[in-house]
């Protein structure tokens, strides 16, 4: 099967909480190649943008301040089946139900500061990476 790629994000609470390095080891540990890597600070329409698809829930104007209200990790993570694999790593959105062993078990805060973001299709991986890569 031929490699894929997704879009992770390293959110502000965990970039915050110096998290980068232990988050990364996950990844490579797991056969995880990061193909591209940049450390940004997003604007509010940039995050608008980025989570358009949530536009209309109650919780869009937080979660876009949220997501630009500090420096984030960006990063290409490559290989097999790597969109569903990275779902996998990071657990439930809400950690409060998220499996042992999981990113969000270990590190995450709440349901809004929960340390990382993973694309959920090719079709929003392939649109997310140009938003950050291009
Ligand atoms: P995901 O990050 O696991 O894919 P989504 O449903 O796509 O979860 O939601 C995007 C982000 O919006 C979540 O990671 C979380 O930060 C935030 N979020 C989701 N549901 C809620 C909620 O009920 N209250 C506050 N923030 C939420
Ligand atoms: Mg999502």
């Amino acid at each position: 099967m031929s490699d894929q790629k997704t879009l992770s994000l390293i959110k502000p609470d965990a970039v915050e909480r110096n998290l980068v390095g232990k988050i990364i080891d996950i990844f490579e540990t797991n056969g995880i190649v990061i193909e591209k890597i940049k450390k940004v600070h997003v604007s509010n329409e940039f995050a608008k943008k980025f989570y358009d698809v949530h536009k209309d829930k109650p919780f869009f104007k937080e979660l876009c301040s949220y997501l630009s209200s500090g420096p984030i990790i960006a990063m290409v993570l490559k290989g097999e089946n790597v969109i569903k694999k990275n779902r996998d790593l990071m657990g439930a959105t809400n950690p409060k139900d998220a499996k042992e062993g999981t990113i969000r078990q270990k590190f995450a805060i709440s349901i809004d500061k929960n340390s990382v973001h993973g694309s959920d299709s090719e079709e929003n991986a392939s649109k997310e990476i140009s938003l950050f890569f291009s």
